[in-house]
């Protein structure tokens, strides 16, 4: 081997091997994160990559998908190139067709039916990818539909009306400066690397933990100084009982309560039934280690809990997370360092550290005369609690079926996969009772195989863009190469969408720098072009910090002006359905439990897999690389199941059919399964109605299912 060969081999960037380090960002994973990569260049394409050091979020690291990002971008089942269909929808037939014709077929079906039933017939839907929303946004208003939706119907949202019910605002556990972490239904280390190491370093600088979680993940096994291991969905009784002793035993903060908080006679009245015993009968947690965890959290202070997500899905879920909320409340963690503070949005849920013009960006065009939104009147609360102003996705199918109380016809989609939704098979069909479907994918998809025009989208790699990171940093990338097939990047499209459709919107047509740039005008930074070359993400002159105390001094943006224990939106809606006080509920579904005595939680986050998207990555799919599902020793042993056995997970309405891991990480009487996998989606076996009434979620967490040995 010559010294060249060597050298190449070796994958030394310098001037003979033609090897260039070239600076982008992941994009596979949650906003937040996004790390930094540095991507090694030869000829135009990716050899190799690492993550960029000194960067905020991963200093260096790249987890299992990042590290994972050069077979993400040259997969095969990448789209290649704008098509057009020629079968049947679903049918997967497709020819080839130019840009600028598939861009002229759209502009013509979707203002045909326009104008034939209305702009609000024509829905904008977008999966999980964050960075092109605010441009979809804009373009669903400009063209004059209220139906811009997205996968936060299924995500993040029944949070943020929690925390917007309570408080007012979207507030995080500051998990910099507390000294003990209550992590309930959050399990950082593998959903979000930042949290994660938020959480260990608490830990090793001395601070105590406590994990409440039927699954006892490695967090609880290898770091929790104590761990509650609930029967699923029982954590409200747990959070009563704990605000019953506070209240009873007068170690809640009084003179907080009084002066900042409303309702709270009618909640002390009502978790006086949640004695200890109660809440250990409900959830099987020892009594004493309930009164043990409360403890920890009252003796250290500051101490915060962090609740997560998984705690929405199910069809209590608002509740579950407003009880466990209402305990920061009462103990006054809320605005003071080491507590839960407030958050800012800059740009697609990330605080850059000012107020951006997201918002203004575009609901300045939101139409005169909008008819409801998707879901809007189903879900009365989503409407009022959310700022954001989106459709529940959630009501989607309903609505595209029943056509009431407007027909839907047209879908335009931005990386949109079926198999997130409940019951998702009828996603697919009611797209096939639609006049028109567009979609963008970087993948070929079973939505994609339901379109009449598709475009290919790009990777982060092969795009600029503008990302915001925790302690007020902003990142702007060039694409690294060259799109590798002939895609464009999801903006680009939809400025050329807005170009043929010939809206009367000249900043959205002016494509992304110019309009991003507008965006972040607040941030004081003028040299973009400089921002561009960093090496590093920069802060912006005019980033702050928040101050705690700012929030209580100012009164609280709740209807009351107070921290709301009883929801005054829901006290006011008076729907009986729907109770302003956070209530336990013990059934979740109308299953018979001796037909379906397993409780199925989907969907639980494997560090090998983002939802549906990582699936087909070879590297990501050899660290397990079959869908499985976890069944609990005892279980196994009863129903004479073995490791790596055929089992069936049977649901009221379906079944799938998949290898059985037996491992004391789920409970007994608990199946635990990850979702997004295309031969066996835990989904279909979800009925389409197991939403939680009040914010529309589906209660993908906690679902009746049995377990079947199927024999070979
Ligand atoms: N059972 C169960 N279901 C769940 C959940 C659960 O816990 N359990 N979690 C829910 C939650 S929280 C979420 S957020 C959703 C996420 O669900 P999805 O939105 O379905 O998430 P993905 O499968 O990651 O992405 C959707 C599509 O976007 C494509 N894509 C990726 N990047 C881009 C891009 O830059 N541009 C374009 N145009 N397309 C792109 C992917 O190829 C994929 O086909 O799933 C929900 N579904
Ligand atoms: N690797 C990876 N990371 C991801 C994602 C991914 O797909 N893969 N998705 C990203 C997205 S879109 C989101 S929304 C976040 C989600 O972030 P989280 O909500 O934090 O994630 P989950 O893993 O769904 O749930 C966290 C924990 O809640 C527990 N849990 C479930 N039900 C209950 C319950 O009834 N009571 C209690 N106490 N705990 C319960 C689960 O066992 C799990 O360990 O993760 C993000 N990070
Ligand atoms: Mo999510």
């Amino acid at each position: 081997m010559t010294e060249l060969e060597r050298l190449i081999k070796a994958k030394i960037p310098c001037e003979e091997t033609g090897i260039e380090i070239r600076h982008t960002v992941c994009d596979i994973c949650t906003p937040g994160p996004q790390c930094g990569i540095d991507a090694y260049i030869k000829d135009g394409k990716v050899i190799k990559i690492e993550g960029t050091d000194g960067f905020p979020s991963n200093n260096g690291v790249l987890c299992t998908k990042g590290a994972a990002n050069r077979q993400y971008i040259y997969r095969e089942d990448r789209l290649k190139t704008p098509m057009k269909r020629v079968g049947e929808r679903g049918e997967g037939k497709f020819e080839p067709i130019s840009w600028e014709e598939a861009m002229e077929i759209c502009a013509r079906e979707l203002n045909k039916v326009k104008a034939a039933y209305g702009p609000e017939a024509v829905t904008f839907l977008c999966g999980y990818s964050k960075w092109f929303r605010p441009w979809l946004h804009r373009l669903a208003y400009s063209f004059g539909s209220p139906n811009y939706i997205t996968e936060s119907s299924t995500c993040h949202t029944a949070e943020v009306m929690s925390y917007n019910s309570l408080f007012g605002a979207f507030s995080m556990p500051d998990l910099r400066n507390t000294k003990m972490i209550m992590s309930w239904g959050s399990n950082g280390v593998i959903n979000s690397y930042p949290m994660g190491r938020a959480v260990l370093g608490m830990k090793a600088n001395g601070g105590k933990l406590v994990v409440i979680d039927p699954r006892r993940t490695h967090l609880a096994a290898k770091y929790a100084d104590l761990y509650l291991q609930p029967k699923i969905g029982s954590d409200a009784a747990i959070a009563h009982a704990m605000a019953k002793v506070m209240i009873e035993e007068g170690l809640y903060d009084k003179d907080f309560v009084e002066k900042y908080c409303y309702g709270f006679d009618k909640y002390a009245d009502y978790v006086k039934q949640f004695t200890l015993q109660k809440a250990e009968e409900i959830s099987s947690v020892p009594a004493a280690d309930i009164r043990k965890a409360l403890d920890m959290f009252l003796e250290t202070d500051p101490s915060a809990i962090l609740p997560g997500n998984g705690l929405t899905h199910r069809t209590n879920g608002y509740n579950v997370h407003r009880s466990i909320l209402s305990l920061m409340a009462i103990s006054g963690r809320f605005d003071r360092p080491g507590t839960l503070l407030p958050c800012r949005d800059t740009l697609c849920d990330s605080d850059g550290g000012f107020e951006s013009l997201e918002h203004e960006f575009y609901m300045s065009r939101f139409p005169e005369n909008a008819k409801p939104r998707v879901g809007s009147e189903r879900f009365p609360l989503w409407t009022r609690l959310l700022h954001d102003k989106q459709g529940q996705g959630m009501d989607l199918v309903r609505h595209m079926e029943e056509a009431k109380p407007y027909p839907i016809k047209a879908m335009v989609m931005f990386g949109v996969n079926d198999r997130m939704y409940p019951e998702s098979p009828r996603f697919l069909k009611a797209l096939k009772d639609m006049d028109f479907v567009m979609a963008t994918d970087i993948f070929h998809t079973d939505v994609i195989d339901h379109a009449d025009i598709v475009f290919p989208a790009s990777t982060s790699f092969e795009r600029g863009e503008v990302k915001c990171y925790v302690g007020q940093f902003i990142e702007y990338t060039r694409p690294v190469i060259a799109p590798v097939h002939d895609n464009k990047d999801d903006v680009e499209i939809i400025t050329m969408l807005a170009n043929a459709l010939d809206l009367d919107d000249d900043l959205l047509r002016a494509g992304y720098d110019k309009s991003v740039q507008y965006i972040l005008s607040p941030s004081g930074i003028t040299d973009w072009e400089a921002v561009k070359d960093a090496p590093l993400p920069v802060r912006s002159p005019n980033a702050t910090r928040y101050v705690p105390g700012t929030m209580l001094k100012n009164g609280l943006p709740t209807p009351t002006g107070k921290i709301e224990l009883s929801c005054s939106v829901l006290e006011e809606l008076g729907r009986p359905d729907l109770d302003p006080l956070p209530i336990h509920k013990s059934s979740d579904d109308d299953a018979d439990p001796k037909e379906f005595p397993f409780i199925l939680m989907s969907g639980a986050r494997i560090p090998n897999a983002v939802h549906s998207r990582t699936h087909n990555v070879p590297w990501l799919r050899s660290l397990r690389p079959e869908p499985s599902a976890d069944i609990n020793p005892a279980d196994a042993a009863r129903l004479g199941i073995k490791q790596g056995d055929t089992i069936r997970i049977v649901s009221q309405i379906s079944s799938i059919t998949v290898k059985a891991n037996i491992s004391s990480i789920s409970n007994v009487g608990d199946v635990n399964m990850f979702h997004g996998y295309k031969e066996a989606n835990v989904n279909s076996l979800m009925p389409i109605d197991h939403l939680d009434p009040y914010t529309g979620f589906p209660g993908y967490k906690q679902l009746r299912c049995r377990i079947e040995k199927v024999e070979d």
